[in-house]
């Protein structure tokens, strides 16, 4: 029997405030998100039961239970609070899938501090703008990432600890770095910071078209949302072993990948390594998986790499899986349902809805293809695109919108309450998405409303990746667009214009690539650039990269009555 039982009863006798029942909590009540994954869950007994189970790519193999995991987060904010930070400061997150990330979130939590989640994968300027955006008052990190945080230290004037986690003593410490052994000492009473359910938890930072990223301001009493939508959306039970392939630098790897399991009590499993289908099936075979929460690009990869290697691994063990991210193709559905003997159900939300707002339910017929329907709870509906209406005749393409109010919606963009207000319409929220409804209540997926690149369910933003582009010293001008990819379904393509002085070569294509992989990141490094000699512009002088868009994904062009030279 799935958790949710039946959709339509939910749908029908919902109220957030059963859930606020089930985890104690009156409103007015203390509510922190630290202390519910760590210390109440022991409190309910489960002390010894593991939280953790945690692997890397060497085969390092570490195991954690709730009780360590309450006090190494203890550990984490007394050490935090001894360096003097305190509640409403943001402390980032820099560091590959450790464990200290998992349990140092808690540890900003419980003293009522922000956690700023950040890639490890990030390079230096990716970095720079978001510590910078955020006033950062401490980062921890690791060994090898501490270099890209050095070369920007001297513009972060606000940001005073740079905590490293597995300092080992052979290079020196330099200005502002602290060494900090998360398991030296087990602390095991902390005050935990009285956080009440409108005090900010976390930022995560997306992209949007326009702009520089946008800091998401979340509140502990997202708690609420993640718990119930993890609960009945990935169905996890008292004796799951539970796979969330996200990384915390992405909103899924926090309220999916921390929060959600935790405050449930069930057991999660990390894996700290690259993607190999061989080295993903083996980890389910060996930890046993039960719930799998992944990605449309993990899975087209894994179709890719075809049926042999799933036959030679035991994966009798899972039982429902679940993907969120991108548009999750129907052959996937169809595939996954053939090969595994378990189809995937497709989750859709955001950083900034912070839970799972529509999906397919255990037990509710598969669409394939179809995102399912919204979370009991949750009023969402296609608008009209010039009223704002919702449609109510089926097949009608319109924007997503719900009606705000869920506990896991973000409160503002960080330092930014104006890209927040021109967010919502007629009193919907809008999370920039377009989408049809079928007869039966079903959400089809269509695009997104705005430029922004959606590479393997991570969200670049064209004018971040154009803006890092002027700073290579041969590029004069540049648009920065989607192209079609099998595995990412999409991947950044750039159209580049050289200074005069320079001249078109395969070696300066890498040499802007790299550029921008160690700038921005790998994801957001363009995967193709094209030279042209002039870029298309309107009569105003913006680029028209809905033309160059049109060409790579072989559309009509539409209107060009504003191009400069037609
Ligand atoms: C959790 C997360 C959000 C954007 C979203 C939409 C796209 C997410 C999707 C999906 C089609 C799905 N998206 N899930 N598109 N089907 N099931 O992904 O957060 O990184 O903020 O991205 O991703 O465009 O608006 P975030």
């Amino acid at each position: 029997m799935s958790n949710i039982g039946s959709y339509e009863e939910k749908v029908k006798n919902f109220s957030w405030s059963t859930v606020e029942t089930e985890l104690g909590y009156t409103p007015g009540d203390v509510i922190n998100i630290g202390w519910y994954c760590s210390d109440r869950i022991c409190a309910m007994g489960k002390a010894g039961k593991t939280a953790l189970l945690w692997e890397n790519a060497q085969g390092e193999k570490k195991q954690y239970s709730y009780n360590d995991v309450r006090l190494y987060s203890n550990t984490v904010g007394a050490y935090l609070r001894s360096l003097g930070i305190h509640d409403g400061e943001r402390v980032c997150l820099f560091m590959d899938r450790v464990p200290e990330l998992y349990i140092g979130l808690l540890g900003i939590l419980k003293i009522g501090a922000i956690a700023q989640p950040l890639f490890s994968a990030f390079g230096e300027d990716s970095l720079w703008v978001r510590l910078e955006n955020a006033g950062t008052r401490a980062i921890i990190t690791q060994r090898k990432h501490v270099s890209k945080v050095r070369k920007i230290l001297d513009r972060l004037p606000e940001l005073q600890y740079i905590i490293i986690v597995d300092h080992d003593g052979k290079r020196e410490l330099k200005e502002k770095e602290t060494a900090f052994f998360m398991e030296d000492e087990k602390v095991e009473t902390l005050e935990i910071f009285p956080t009440l359910a409108e005090t900010p938890s976390i930022i995560h930072y997306t992209s949007g078209t326009t702009g520089q990223p946008k800091g998401v301001k979340h509140v502990h009493y997202s708690l609420i949302s993640q718990y119930l939508t993890a609960k009945w959306v990935l169905d996890l039970q008292e004796n799951d072993i539970y796979w969330c392939t996200a990384d915390p630098g992405w909103v899924t790897g926090t309220s999916y990948g921390i929060i959600a399991p935790w405050a449930l009590g069930v057991t999660q499993c990390v894996l700290d390594s690259g993607f190999s289908a061989e080295a993903w099936y083996s980890f389910i075979e060996r930890y046993k998986v039960t719930v799998w929460y992944s990605a449309p690009t993990a899975i087209r990869s894994l179709m890719k790499a075809g049926e042999e290697p799933v036959r030679r691994f035991d994966l009798s063990s899972l039982r429902h899986l679940v993907s969120v991210g991108e548009p999750l193709n129907p052959e996937a559905v169809v595939w996954s349902e053939r090969v595994y003997g378990l189809p995937f159900h497709d989750s859709y939300w955001q950083t900034e809805t912070g839970s799972i707002m529509i999906s397919n339910y255990p037990g509710m017929k598969i669409k394939p293809g179809s995102m399912g329907k919204p979370f009991p709870g949750i009023t969402g509906v296609v608008l009209n695109t010039q009223t704002y209406e919702p449609i109510t005749e089926p097949g009608v393409i319109g924007l997503i919108a719900f009606r705000p109010g869920w506990p896991a919606m973000m409160r503002t963009y960080w330092n930014n309450e104006a890209t927040y207000r021109n967010k919502f319409r007629n009193g919907w929220y809008l999370p920039g998405d377009r989408a049809r409804l079928d007869a039966d209540g079903y959400f089809w997926f269509v695009g997104r409303d705005d430029d922004v690149i959606n590479t393997g369910g991570h969200l670049v933003s064209p004018f971040e990746v154009e803006s890092a582009l002027l700073e290579h010293y041969a590029v004069a001008e540049s648009a920065v667009v989607a192209k079609p990819d099998e595995i990412n379904m999409e991947v950044v393509k750039a159209f580049v214009a050289l200074k005069p002085d320079y001249e078109p070569s395969a070696e300066l294509e890498l040499d802007i690539m790299n550029f921008i992989r160690k700038r921005l990141s790998p994801l957001a490094m363009p995967q193709e650039i094209e030279y042209v000699e002039n870029l298309p512009k309107t009569r105003s002088g913006k680029i028209m990269r809905r033309l160059l868009h049109a060409k790579e994904w072989g559309e009509e062009i539409g209107d060009t009555s504003t191009l400069e030279s037609d």
